[in-house]
């Protein structure tokens, strides 16, 4: 250090410095008003002229330690409502992260839980259709032609019923016994005697027995099949009967 340098933190120390230190200022550092001490005032001259011996400055040292960390003890443990030391901050950041941890485990949890009654919940056909071996099916509350019964069963997303085994024939004739004369998808419109289901498919011999006796007759123009007492008719198409219709079940998936 050279005179220039010397002087000038000597310079700095004896008017600034200790002016500030012992001039009596009130300091205030994060709402902590204090005054220095006679003796700290005093000490604090001592230190800038150079006249303290390294004992003593090392007490001042250590006593400046003792002070701040008393300080910030005070801070931590007299605090104001509303007011957040860093240690709590940090306290309360890593407190934070694990009560949001838990909360994600008790919302898996109980969404865990909810999924049987859901599955409970989920319908494979809409209230007012029939569930049979994982078709839906439909029997309408009013009467209409073949091929409006047609539409109907199209419009909401599925068939005038096609027949596709002996248990399925059973129920829906039941079904129609007990609540009257039906539209089924079964007709001969393109060629006479030739019944072809609204599939495409055409008609096996094995299910030709479900015609009641002397039917198809085509009696006048009979071109579209009805469930009618304990089997099928041939009828004229623009009469009006109830009609089934069939739609694919949904599943409801397990766990
Ligand atoms: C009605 C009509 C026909 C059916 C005969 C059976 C009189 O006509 O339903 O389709 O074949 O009855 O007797
Ligand atoms: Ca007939």
């Amino acid at each position: 250090m050279n005179d220039s340098e010397d002087g000038r933190v000597q310079q700095l120390c004896s008017h600034d410095e200790e002016h500030l230190i012992t001039s009596g200022t009130r300091y205030s550092i994060k709402g902590f008003r204090f005054e220095p001490p006679y003796v700290l005032k005093r000490a604090a001259g001592h230190l800038c002229r150079g006249h303290v011996p390294v004992v003593l400055q090392l007490f001042f040292l250590t006593l400046s330690a003792v002070l701040l960390l008393a300080v910030l003890i005070k801070g931590q443990a007299g605090m104001a409502d509303g007011e957040t030391p860093f240690l709590v901050t940090v306290s309360s950041i890593a407190n934070t992260q694990g009560q949001e941890q838990a909360k994600k485990e008790k919302v898996y949890k109980e969404m865990s839980q909810l999924k049987p009654q859901i599955n409970h919940l989920c319908r494979p056909c809409r209230w007012d259709w029939t569930l049979f071996q994982g078709n839906c099916y439909y029997f309408s509350k009013f009467q209409q032609n073949w091929h409006d019964s047609v539409t109907a069963c199209r419009e909401v997303g599925a068939q005038l019923v096609v027949i596709k085994s002996d248990e399925e024939q059973s129920f829906l004739q039941q079904m129609s016994k007990e609540k009257g004369y039906a539209w089924m998808g079964l007709s001969d419109l393109k060629h006479e005697n030739m019944w072809h289901w609204l599939d495409g498919s055409h008609l096996l011999f094995s299910f030709m027995k479900y015609w009641n006796k002397g039917e198809p007759n085509n009696a006048g123009e009979e071109d579209c099949a009805e469930f009618r007492d304990d089997g099928w008719n041939d009828a004229p198409c623009a009469v009006e009967k109830y009609w089934i219709c069939k739609k694919s079940a949904m599943s409801c998936t397990k766990n």
